[in-house]
């Protein structure tokens, strides 16, 4: 007996189940998380971990000028349609390869530099991630492809929002970086946010094969994982979020404003160490 999950089902005349609730599945939102916040997330007994205010909001509005000047490109569009602007190389545009191009590194070693010159010496990339290693208790760094360490920390605009997808490296790209990862997080600092909508929702549900008929695009229907509890979060700007990437997640559409987030990826390796990449 699973004396924690509650029936949180409405009995109507047709009796139907909406939705379960977990309580294992929630968001945490706390000014100074700690490592087994995130060792919780790892295990799949919580749902997100959410800094309120992470970054303040006058540093958010200042890169976001400091951005106006950046080039931006997109994700393959072949792979993501409506385009989704990023600055900086994603790996997701790699996985139809088997391994990461040349571009890559170009890409990557140009994105650096321009960012160095956008934030001068106040990067809050490296606030982010120094906090990051205060939170895990261990090592943070760049995971690594033979040896070459992998870019860290795209600024990537979801305004119109996101297809529910999944995103797990060791399954999508396996063999590829250089550690092993025994779980995947998403991590996003919004340092723009619209006025309505723009909510990640992140459902209890890991993709399975049989999913591949509702496939659409890049992503899936949400039919998918309708059944399943979910939670729903809305960032306020400089609002730093985890959550497990291997869960579905969608971006709601937003009306007016945009939404640009600090994003990366963290996985946890079996030496625990935190790698990170984009
Ligand atoms: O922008 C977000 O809230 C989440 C975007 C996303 O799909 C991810 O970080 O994997
Ligand atoms: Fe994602």
């Amino acid at each position: 007996m699973h004396s924690t999950l509650h029936d949180a089902t409405l009995v109507a005349e047709n009796t139907e189940v909406i939705q379960q609730i977990d309580p294992l599945f929630d968001v945490l939102s706390r000014n100074a998380p700690v490592r087994s916040d995130l060792v919780r997330l790892a295990a799949g007994t919580l749902a997100a971990v959410r800094i309120p205010g992470h970054l303040p909001a006058e540093r958010c509005a200042a890169l976001m000028s400091a951005l106006d000047n950046a080039d931006f490109d997109t994700y393959d569009e072949r792979r993501i349609f409506p385009p989704v602007t990023k600055f900086g190389p994603a790996v997701f545009d790699y996985y139809l390869d088997d391994t990461i191009r040349p571009e890559y590194w170009e890409h990557a070693e140009q994105s650096r530099s321009t960012w160095k010159r956008i934030v001068g010496e106040d990067d809050p990339l490296e606030t982010l991630i120094a906090e990051l290693g205060r939170i895990w208790q261990g090592p943070v760094g760049p995971a690594t492809v033979d040896g070459r360490e992998l870019f860290v920390g795209m600024a990537r605009e979801l305004t119109g929002g996101a297809r529910m997808h999944f995103d797990e490296l060791m399954r999508e790209f396996p063999g590829v970086i250089d550690q092993e990862l025994v779980a995947q997080f998403g991590f996003n600092c919004y340092i723009s946010v619209p006025e309505d909508g723009g909510e990640l929702v992140v459902y209890r549900r890991r993709w399975k094969p049989s999913d591949e008929q509702e496939r659409i695009g890049y992503g899936w229907a949400e039919k998918v994982a309708a059944a399943e509890p979910r939670v729903l979060v809305k960032p306020t700007v400089g609002d730093s979020v985890w959550f497990d990437s291997r869960n579905y997640h969608a971006i709601n559409p937003n009306t007016a404003g945009r939404r640009l987030s600090l994003a990366f990826f963290c996985g946890v390796t079996t030496e625990n160490k935190l790698v990170l990449w984009s």
